[in-house]
């Protein structure tokens, strides 16, 4: 196998013999397929639209679903990515039929396989390092990495009603190109490019998704205790599935907490009405091992990251959507696109109510709507310069030590500034008495990764309010951690923007070769991260 899609990769350069996040080279192998297969898919659907016929939303739907499934944490079932490879190749055969110039296409979009040995013996030429060139190979897979980060997103969207032909068409010419060895470097960097700017809509999609059917996120404070009922835990992005399960166990006289990414949930006011959504339990995803164990009650994983189940508790988990893992329930839609969660609720019945492992409230709910309310509070702070500098610190935690760092740059930050964050990065500081400025918080949470989103907009706007002709003029740092495919998209995305100087961490991708690195510095003057009190001064312009 191998697998540098993440942070966490082994030694900063790739996984070889198994994944530090438990992926097996099995599993490794049947997910390169599937990138495969999606792109064989990809090149044909492609060609379809050129010929100027539509696709209908199941196909987008499934390389969705499929780019999604092989995002880091997400799915551990070999099983179910073998079935999604075999309905994938089905899907193209069908569509072969229409297509015109079939002897021209990529041999991804005529291969076709059933038997496990068949689909196997594919695996050598559907890894990452079929491709040679290592330029090449690093454009490809950013190019892949960020369109599995806006798949996460659109299959939010979609879950919620909200589509867009302009992105499916997108990511499925993205995904062809990866196969086309006619693309020199600098075609791969304008398409990697242009990846942002459909990140940028996917989230704007997803925005209005979350917004119109749950209402704009507030101020609000999160319990983080716990009550005296059994309880249901539920993680991941999905909040389709969290009001399916609110309802489901309204009167049944189960509590439903927030693990992790789903916490901004809370921020909602349509989620508010729900009395027994009681809090957020525990911290960011690689602490499940210790919080799942004294939850007590069953677990709903509605996407990534799930970290590998201990036995002790893995009878509890539950997966939904794009998560899966192999033995825990998986819970499908039925033929109504509902689902059943009764399971759920009738195991959390039979068990102990969770133990509590903090206490108190956190403050969150500052994404677009809510910080534009406050805007001349913010815009009069900055011109009084009770507030020096924002810096945007979002993105992904993980287990490594050295992310520490984010901890101790948030602790170090002097006391006129303040941290705009969203995604579980904001575990690193969430719980620190920060204080607050004139009575805006010092940590302002937007929410999920995907609502990064929210901090674009807030700084454009003050760009527009402070009347300035460049984004990058704006007293604005940018700290971001990344770990997964998401935060690729999100930095795609913010490039787009014409954001400059980003700063990365806590190590730079393995993914990006020199020459692309080189790319990256030059134009948009991304960095990495020292230590606290260089960075510090390097970002407050002290040195
Ligand atoms: Fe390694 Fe990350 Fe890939 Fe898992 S997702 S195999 S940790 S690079
Ligand atoms: Fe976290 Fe997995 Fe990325 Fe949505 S839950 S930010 S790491």
């Amino acid at each position: 196998m191998f697998c540098y899609q993440c942070q966490e990769t082994a030694g900063c350069t790739g996984c070889t013999n198994s994944g530090v996040c438990g992926k097996s080279p099995e599993l490794a192998r049947t997910q390169d397929l599937l990138i495969y297969a999606t792109k064989g898919l990809s090149i044909v659907t492609t060609a379809l639209r050129a010929q100027g016929e539509s696709v209908s939303p199941d196909v987008n739907h499934h390389i969705t679903l499929s780019l999604f499934t092989t995002i880091t944490n997400a799915n551990f079932d070999e099983e179910v990515i073998y079935q999604r490879v075999r309905d994938t190749l089905k899907l193209k055969e069908a569509l072969l039929k229409k297509t015109k110039n079939k002897e021209a296409m990529h041999p991804a979009a005529l291969w076709n396989g059933t038997t496990k040995e068949e689909l196997d013996s594919k695996a050598e030429e559907a890894g990452v390092l079929f491709t040679k060139n290592e330029d090449i190979r690093s454009l490809r897979e950013l190019i892949i990495y960020g369109n599995k980060g806006l798949a996460a997103y659109m299959k939010h969207a979609n879950e919620l009603g909200y589509d867009d032909e302009a992105i499916n068409a997108f990511m499925q010419r993205a995904l062809a190109a990866t196969l086309d060895d006619s693309l020199s470097a600098e075609a791969l960097t304008a398409l990697t490019l242009e990846t942002g700017k459909f990140g940028v809509d996917g989230m704007a999609l997803l925005d209005t998704a979350n917004t119109s059917t749950y209402g704009n996120p507030e101020i609000t404070k999160v319990n983080i205790g716990v009550g005296k009922n059994p309880g249901i835990l539920i993680s991941g992005h999905d909040l389709k599935d969290l009001e399916q399960l609110l309802e489901q166990t309204q009167g049944t006289g189960i509590d439903v907490y927030t693990h992790s990414e789903m916490l901004p949930a809370h921020y909602y006011p349509k989620f508010k009405k729900y009395s027994n959504f009681t809090g957020n339990y525990g911290n960011a995803w690689w602490k499940q091992k210790e919080e799942f164990e004294s939850f007590n009650g069953p677990i709903l994983m509605t996407t990534n990251c799930i970290v590998p189940p201990k036995d002790s508790y893995k009878a509890r988990l539950f997966t939904t959507g794009s998560a899966g893992f192999s033995g825990c329930t998986h819970i499908e839609k039925d033929e109504n696109g509902n689902k059943d969660f009764s399971a759920v609720i009738e195991m959390a019945k039979a068990c102990k109510p969770p133990v509590q492992i903090e206490e108190g409230e956190i403050v969150g709910g500052f994404a677009h709507k809510q910080v534009l309310a406050l805007a001349d509070k913010v815009v009069d702070a900055v011109k009084t310069g009770a507030i020096r500098k924002f810096f945007v610190m979002a993105g992904c935690d993980g287990r490594q030590k050295a992310r520490n760092y984010y901890t101790d740059f948030a602790k170090a930050l002097p006391k006129n500034t303040v941290i705009m964050t969203a995604g579980c990065a904001k575990y690193k500081y969430n719980k620190l008495e920060l204080g607050e400025i004139n009575g805006i918080p010092r940590v302002l949470d937007a929410g999920q990764c995907n609502d990064s989103y929210s901090l674009a907009v807030i700084a454009l706007k003050l760009k527009e309010v402070f009347g300035l002709d460049d984004i990058n003029k704006l007293p604005i740092a940018f700290n971001i951690a990344w770990y997964e495919q998401k935060a690729v998209i999100v930095l795609l995305s913010l490039l787009h923007l014409g954001v400059k100087n980003i700063h990365l961490g806590p190590t730079l991708p393995a993914f990006l070769s020199p020459n692309v690195a080189k790319i990256l510095v030059e134009n948009f003057g991304i960095g990495g991260i020292t230590n606290v009190e260089d960075d510090l001064k390097m970002f407050l312009g002290d040195e």
